[in-house]
């Protein structure tokens, strides 16, 4: 798994705020709102405890600072432990945490301790990305062929595509897949009923959903000018050059709006 470095985090802050405002834009609802309806849970002053994690790659610069400022800016309360590990288990259980965040190299996960949910990340934020798609409105496609509004291209179908293309699926989208891993693309037209992204026949798309850890993986004629990317995908899929002269609106932040989506899965029902 590609891990997140210091430097992705540098301008958080700056992106929570910028994609919170467009998602507003694109569905009409903010983040926290759309979460809360997605899983259709509340946040109920739950205490969230924030356990940095010294395992594998040991601790990354930002990392629980950038999920503290995440938590507090949607108005929620947390901590960040003082000890790792174990002992800063220890330490947030007995300082009365209601929900527990700790990342290791493989997994980060949310935990409930009151109520037993426990969430993770690449599941989480493959919904949350997905969804935004699923929401964006048809009139900020104005003009747009109608017929383009329900088709999504889903790239790059790991651990956070997989659960975000069950999504899109779910949700009644017409998807077409590609994963520059042929075998993954197989076992997915396999298994799913979805199209494959054929770059011989290419075709363009007004909503695209990309998770890969490339750069630069949309390509020209996949794109219909005024489209919505939605990535979560880190460096991202697209240049400011092509973003430009498509027109892109992009949605992309390295951890606070996965972060939003797992709370609201392990929050109890509202
Ligand atoms: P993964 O390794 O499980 O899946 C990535 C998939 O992309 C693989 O199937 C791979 O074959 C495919 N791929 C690689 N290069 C490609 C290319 N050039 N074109 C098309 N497909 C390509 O990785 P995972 O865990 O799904 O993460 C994907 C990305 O999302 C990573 O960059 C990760 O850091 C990022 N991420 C971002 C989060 C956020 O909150 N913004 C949260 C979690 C992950
Ligand atoms: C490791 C997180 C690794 C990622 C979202 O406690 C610490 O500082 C470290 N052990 C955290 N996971 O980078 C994933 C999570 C995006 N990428
Ligand atoms: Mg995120």
């Amino acid at each position: 798994m590609a891990l997140l470095t210091p430097d992705d985090l540098k301008n958080m802050k700056n992106a929570l705020v910028r994609n919170d405002r467009l998602i507003e834009k694109l569905t009409g609802t903010d983040l926290k709102t759309m979460c809360a309806d997605i899983y259709g849970t509340a946040w109920r002053h739950e205490k969230i405890g924030i356990i940095p994690i010294t395992a594998g790659g040991g601790i990354i610069g930002r990392f629980s600072e950038s999920l503290l400022h995440t938590i507090r800016h949607f108005g929620m309360e947390g901590f960040i432990t003082e000890k790792t590990d174990v002992a800063g288990y220890y330490e947030a259980v007995t300082a009365g945490a209601d929900i527990i965040l700790m990342a290791d190299d493989y997994t980060f996960a949310a935990h409930n301790i009151r109520n037993g949910k426990i969430a993770h990340n690449q599941i989480c934020t493959g919904i949350v990305y997905s969804e935004v798609l699923v929401r964006t409105r048809d009139e900020f496609f104005k003009g747009a062929d109608s017929g383009s509004l329900n088709r999504v291209l889903a790239i790059g179908i790991g651990k956070v595509g997989r659960p975000a293309l069950e999504n899109l699926i779910a949700r009644g989208c017409d998807v077409c897949v590609y994963d520059a891993d042929p075998a993954v693309l197989d076992r997915i037209v396999e298994e799913f009923d979805v199209r494959r992204y054929d770059p011989e026949k290419p075709q363009s798309f007004l909503k695209i959903f990309e998770a890969t850890p490339c750069a630069d993986t949309i390509r020209e004629e996949m794109l219909i000018p005024g489209a919505v990317l939605s990535t979560p995908g880190i460096p991202c899929a697209i240049g400011k050059e092509k973003r430009v002269k498509y027109n892109v609106t992009t949605v992309q932040e390295p951890l606070g709006i996965g972060t939003m989506s797992m709370l609201y899965q392990v929050f109890d029902k509202a």
